[in-house]
């Protein structure tokens, strides 16, 4: 596998480590979805232990109200964590 690839499926395995441990195998639960960010995310997301910050994010990516966060559902996070992420890496380059 590439660099890219092995990255890309690196997603995929922190994403099944958290969202088999309750209900559905394939999916993250409110609390899955906490305990993901907290220990996954903990640089990343200010304030990742305060249950308002967690329930603001699972409102926003169970886009379909179902009370669970499928793959679909989670790669907003993602790709919104990549895209700040890429603007602070060039914000470091211009100061
Ligand atoms: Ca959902």
């Amino acid at each position: 596998m590439t660099k890219l690839e092995d990255h890309l499926e690196g997603i995929i395995n922190v994403y099944h480590h958290y969202s088999v441990r309750v209900g559905d195998y394939d999916t993250l639960s409110r609390g899955e979805l906490k305990r993901l960010i907290t220990k996954e995310l903990a640089n990343t997301i200010k304030n990742n232990k305060d249950q308002a910050t967690i329930d603001k994010i699972f409102q926003d990516l169970d886009t379909n109200k179902d009370g669970e966060v499928t793959f679909n559902e989670f790669i907003k996070l993602v790709s919104t964590v990549l895209l700040t992420a890429h603007q602070d890496i060039h914000k470091e380059q211009e100061s």
